[in-house]
């Protein structure tokens, strides 16, 4: 492979870190899975306005190609190659109320984490049997959960295009096509090996083989982050007796995409806040002094639709899970402080 060409105003990490002496020492190396450089930056060279622009093939991946993706996990969740990574998941650490006891601005909350089977190839570099197979061992460790956490499994295939746009619609499903994820080589064989997983409330859903081979969900209306952690951590370590997690000493939980390394958590909160949307500048000082990440109400790479946005913790890695939902509570007493204070005005 060529250096890739990157156009002039390529702002991603991929951009700024794969330099030439970098490109030269990895370009003929591959993993044992015979994952490449070339594949690893494919989507950040395909996508020049992507954010980050590597995907992992494997575990391996991350120490194979670390001369690119050591600077690249250090700029985002500032995290050195010294640093330790350790896990909490004790709920009895979390300090947080409801930050809307009322309802006015918190729609909903929903916390997930991002998993990968041990000693699997990561979806970038999975084989469609190897994938078939880890559909069948998840979906295994799945039907023994009980109580609250019981449910069924809906394949991608045979799922009517109604009930899939509508389940993606009202934010329980992944959509579909995604352009990033397409030149990582992670939506080849759709929609083979895909599905969700969830209870009969959708308070408790895991999405299979999309961006990580298990995506475990927990979510609901309002702003009870407690009760929505508490169920996630029921609902991992419920899965975690019957699956084996990808997790590596000093990165934590192994994930196809570098942000999601160590806890692999999102935890985020839709939430009402249309007079500091006015002010961006002062939304975002809050939301960087608490290490959040602003989103439209689709996910990533979507808009925000009247005033209402997706607030989550950015770091996911140096921090424990009970820290990266200790940052999103905070920061959002914080907006909704903000807020308040401009409706009084
Ligand atoms: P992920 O969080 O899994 O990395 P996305 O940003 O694409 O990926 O979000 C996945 C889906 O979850 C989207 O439909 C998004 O709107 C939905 N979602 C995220 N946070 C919330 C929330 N707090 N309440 C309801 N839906 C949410
Ligand atoms: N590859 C995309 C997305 C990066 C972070 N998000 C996720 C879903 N992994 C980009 O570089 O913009």
């Amino acid at each position: 492979m060529n250096y890739p060409k990157f156009p002039t105003e390529c702002h991603s990490m991929l951009c700024k870190y794969l330099r030439s002496e970098v490109f030269d020492a990895l370009n003929t190396v591959q993993t044992k899975h015979g994952f490449t450089l070339e594949q690893a930056i494919n989507s950040g060279v395909q996508n020049p306005d992507s954010s980050i622009g590597v995907y992992a093939g494997d575990k391996e991946s991350y120490f194979t190609f670390a001369a690119l993706f050591d600077p690249i996990i250090e700029d985002y969740h500032g995290f050195k190659t010294t640093d330790k990574h350790t896990s909490d998941l004790d709920t009895a650490h979390l300090h947080a109320s409801n930050p809307d006891p009322e309802g006015k601005y918190i729609l909903s909350t929903r916390i997930r984490v991002g998993r990968n089977v041990d000693n699997m190839p990561l979806g970038p570099a999975i084989s469609k049997e190897a994938r078939k197979q880890v559909e069948e061992n998840i979906v295994e460790g799945l039907k023994t959960l009980d109580g609250d956490l019981a449910g069924e499994y809906y394949p991608l295939s045979g799922m009517s295009k109604e009930v899939q746009e509508r389940l993606i619609q009202d934010h329980f499903l992944f959509k579909e096509g995604d352009r990033f994820l397409e030149a990582a080589g992670l939506n080849r064989d759709w929609p083979d090996g895909r599905g969700i997983y969830h209870n009969a409330d959708k308070t408790f859903l895991v999405w299979v083989n999309e961006e990580d081979q298990l995506r475990i969900i927990s979510m609901q209306k309002g702003g009870d982050i407690r009760e929505v952690f508490t169920r996630l951590v029921r609902a991992i370590e419920g899965i975690g007796t019957k699956v084996p997690f990808s997790y590596s000493e000093h990165l934590g939980y192994i994930t196809s995409c570098p942000t999601n390394l160590g806890t692999a958590m999102r935890a985020s909160v839709h939430i009402a806040l249309p007079n500091l949307a006015k002010d961006m500048a002062k939304f975002q000082a809050i939301t960087d002094k608490y290490h959040l990440q602003i989103r439209g109400i689709h996910g990533e790479h979507s808009e925000s639709e009247g005033g209402v946005y997706d607030i989550s913790n950015r770091r996911r890695l140096g921090i424990t899970e009970v820290q990266a939902v200790q940052d999103m509570h905070d920061g959002v007493v914080a907006l909704i402080a903000a807020e308040k204070a401009l409706e009084e005005n």
